[in-house]
């Protein structure tokens, strides 16, 4: 079942009931001014950080499940309707949720009015835009009111939602004409206050959540809004919000449009003004300033159209395919623009103050990003860099306005160092740009110990040389790319003592997923080696490979299928030899994409195992057979029931990685048949199984042990959006940056037909047609070039070049 439809030509999910099965959110803001808003108007603003400047407030876990947002009542006699439905869920005549790239648009029609909402955050701005158009479409005039309503949070959010002892008596407004200030704090910090305002006159306002609601209520019955007056009320302390009460008379057929801006201003501490308290106005008007009129907001909403425009411009397909043209040139590229804004931090299932951003996980995103915003990608790459250890491990999470390493979590999670090498190398490869390979970068921010990036891949690398277990493969730490495989958990086994390896190292659990990623990261840094004249180095680096390539052969292999790890005792884990959890999905994908046991015939049966044992119709399985019981050897995976998360679910974010597999050995029906399972396009029509958005991923999907089997969980912020990207764009469509130039390498199933890629690489648009008459499925006969023949299938990159034509035959 649907509850909506794509449209392609706006870029848009048009949701046509508010009763989806979850909320369905969209992301506003592309640079420091951050929304989340839901297809019921819910959600929340920050600035910069999701925990440590929270501009308004939201309720976790609530009932209903979305609660708190930036929501519009109109009251129209007796009737009191919102044009996102909620919080009155006052039933509508007509109802549609418009998500697009950057904005929503909410249309509500109850009793002859019509009510249209654009919001977004401009660019360049920090500020965000709600427009609402009322209109009459009766015969008679309609006089209403519009009120208008937010609730601050007290900044940070952590402590907003903990310490009532004392923030229920900071709470400071001000309110001046038809602005409303949030001043909270500002007395002590002096550097950020926030606004909300409107662009007419108002008939009243409200800024104590107890006058708005009356004490007794909820969001979906304020008193205020019932007896149709605001109170005027000065909040002092306890929960301030911010209403505005417009009175609109609407003659028949007439339309008003309002302009409502709710914006964070930051100002420098330092400044010495008249008295404390008095926060700097000047700067609030300045921005006000730049969004009084329709025209004025019709054009910023261009500018913001028009940078998404530009943004997409950079990988554009044309195939037979429209649900694979749909997902790669919007709602694909959009999740990594998000995923980049994000990392981990806020979504409908991240609190925003638990995770800022993953070492991992925003290394992972680059993949997805790189071509898109190859400055930022810079810049986020040397940020990550930053709160790397001298010995090359790495804290496992940041905050992003401190920018500094979370001491709370730390470190010891053996992956992270071998992902640093992955985002640089995907960047340089994108970008040509290896100037930042000599880019100065602290360690764990201590500017005393800067070191070229390059050697900060070193020290990534040889982390993983100096922590090898006795099996020659690669210590696990705490946990690898799967959090909850947590292998060096003691006392599992009565009377058994768990390994050590060496007087400092601890014991001995070791991971061949981190071999996999070893020897595919190893060689995309033996090129970085090369390409910085380091032959030495290159070569130290390949010999490395080539003995975690042979130590995998040897104990990694488990007769059908790779194993998973050695635990802490060294016995194997996801072998046949184990009760339960005998294969897991991530070696499989990774050894296989990174090359291991393909001219050995073993890559191809890992395949048929994947294909044997985890696949079900939603995807793959992370791993069977699940976990019936606690394990306390395994730690966190198998806390959960069967079916869920990393035990047994469906975790998309390595679903790509078994789909490159199979480009790599060259079964484009299997690579694309994996592709669609998790492909949200392709499950739209399932969307009551599913549950979440049905244009973006979700982190996982419950797999065939749950009771709810097909349903999604975690959408938005998950790597997956990155590797899905990776998968369909580099891989499938085959075209993969390399060092060199751009390489076409497609791996398409039976049928796909030709296709027509845009894709702008280093400054060079280049217009690619790839034919395909003998209909194969994978292998390049042909190639030219501007009309003339190339050998190989690399197109050698001139950076004169403006636009270049290749034509690409496959057979
Ligand atoms: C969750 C994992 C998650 C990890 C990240 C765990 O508690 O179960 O799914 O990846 O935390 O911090
Ligand atoms: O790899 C992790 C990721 O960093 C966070 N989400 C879950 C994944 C698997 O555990």
């Amino acid at each position: 079942m649907k509850f909506g439809h794509f449209d392609d030509d706006a870029r848009e999910y048009v949701i046509t009931t508010p009763k989806t099965p979850l909320p369905w959110i969209n992301y506003l803001g592309n640079q420091e001014f951050f929304s989340l808003i839901s297809n019921t108007c819910g959600g929340y603003s920050f600035c910069k950080d999701a925990k440590l400047l929270r501009i308004t407030r939201y309720r976790y876990n609530n009932i209903p499940y979305d609660n708190n947002g930036k929501y519009f009542y109109i009251k129209d006699g007796n009737t009191i309707w919102n044009p996102g439905w909620q919080p009155t869920k006052t039933a509508l005549d007509e109802y549609e949720c418009r998500h697009g790239l950057g904005y929503s648009k909410f249309k509500g029609v109850k009793n002859g009015v019509e009510a249209n909402v654009l919001t977004f955050v401009p660019m360049n701005d920090r500020c965000e835009i709600s427009r609402i158009k009322v209109k009459n479409t009766t015969s008679l005039t309609k006089e209403l009111k519009l009120f208008s309503y937010v609730e601050w949070c007290l900044w940070n959010a952590d402590d907003d939602e903990r310490n009532f002892q004392r923030n229920l008596s900071t709470g400071e407004v001000e309110v001046i004409g038809s602005s409303i200030f949030h001043k909270t704090e500002y007395r002590e910090r002096r550097n950020h206050f926030a606004v909300y305002s409107v662009n007419t006159e108002v008939d009243g306002f409200d800024t104590s959540r107890e006058s708005f609601l009356g004490p007794y209520n909820g969001n979906d019955t304020p008193d205020v809004v019932t007896e149709g007056k605001c109170t005027n009320s000065v909040a002092s302390g306890w929960s301030p919000v911010a209403v505005h009460q417009l009175n609109v008379t609407l003659e028949p057929g007439e339309e008003k449009s309002f302009v409502f801006v709710l914006g964070y201003i930051e100002n420098d501490e330092n400044d010495k003004w008249e008295a404390p308290n008095v926060i700097k106005k000047d700067l609030a008007w300045e921005m006000l300033d730049r969004y009084k009129t329709d025209e004025q907001v019709d054009k910023a909403f261009a500018v913001l159209c028009d940078y998404w425009t530009n943004l997409l411009s950079k990988y554009h397909v044309k195939s037979s395919n429209d649900k694979v043209d749909r997902m790669v040139n919007i709602w694909n590229q959009y999740q990594c623009m998000v995923t980049f804004n994000m990392s981990r931090s806020a979504s409908y299932y991240e609190s925003g103050i638990g995770r800022g951003m993953g070492f991992r996980d925003s290394c992972q995103d680059l993949l997805g990003f790189v071509h898109l915003i190859p400055d930022r990608a810079r810049a986020r790459i040397i940020d990550i860099a930053s709160t790397q250890f001298e010995d090359g491990s790495a804290y496992h999470q940041y905050q992003p306005l401190t920018k500094k390493g979370n001491a709370d979590i730390g470190s010891g999670f053996n992956d992270d160092p071998l992902w640093l090498i992955a985002g640089t190398s995907a960047y340089i490869r994108e970008t040509g740009d290896d100037s930042i390979l000599d880019e100065m970068v602290p360690f764990d921010n201590d500017e005393s110990k800067a070191t070229p990036l390059m050697n900060h891949l070193k020290r990534s690398f040889d982390y993983i040389v100096n922590h090898k277990g006795p099996h020659k493969l690669p210590l696990i730490g705490r946990a690898d790319w799967n959090d909850c495989l947590n292998l060096n958990c003691f006392s599992a086994h009565p009377g058994e003592s768990f390994q050590t390896f060496g007087p400092s190292e601890g014991p001995v659990a070791e991971s061949v997923f981190i071999a996999g990623m070893f020897v595919k990261y190893g060689e995309e840094y033996a090129q970085l080696c090369d390409l910085k004249g380091d032959a030495k180095e290159a070569e130290y680096a390949r010999a490395q490979v080539q003995e975690m390539y042979d130590a995998v052969l040897k104990d990694g292999w488990d007769g059908e299928w790779f194993i998973r790890a050695y635990d802490a005792y060294s016995h194997k884990v996801g072998s046949k030899e184990c009760e339960e959890g005998q294969i897991f999905i991530e070696p499989q994908g990774f050894c296989v994409l990174a090359g291991i046991g393909v001219k050995e015939g073993l890559a191809q049966k890992a395949m048929e195992s994947v294909k044997e044992k985890l696949d079900t119709k939603y995807g793959i399985m992370i791993l069977q057979p699940a976990y019936t019981k606690y394990h306390l050897e395994l730690g966190e995976v198998s806390s959960y029931p069967p079916g869920y998360k990393e035990n047994a679910g469906i975790f998309c974010h390595n679903n790509p990685w078994v789909s490159i597999a199979e480009t790599v050995l060259g079964d484009g029906d299997r690579a694309f048949e994996i592709y669609k399972k998790t492909c949200p396009a392709y499950i739209e029509d399932i969307s009551e199984i599913h549950c979440t958005e049905p244009y973006v991923y979700s982190q996982m999907v419950a797999g065939k042990d749950a009771k709810f089997f097909g349903q999604g969980k975690n959408s938005w912020l998950t790597g997956t959006a990155a590797w899905t990207f990776t998968d369909i764009s580099q891989y499938i469509l085959g075209v993969y940056p390399t060092l060199n130039g751009l390489q076409i390498n497609p791996c398409v199933p039976d049928g796909f037909g030709d296709f027509d890629l845009d894709r702008t690489y280093r400054g060079v648009n280049y217009h690619i047609h790839v034919s395909n008459p003998s209909n194969v499925q994978k292998g390049v006969s042909s190639m030219t070039v501007d009309g003339k023949a190339v050998e190989g299938n690399v197109i050698p990159f001139d950076s004169s070049a403006k636009d270049v034509t290749v034509n690409v035959v496959m057979g």
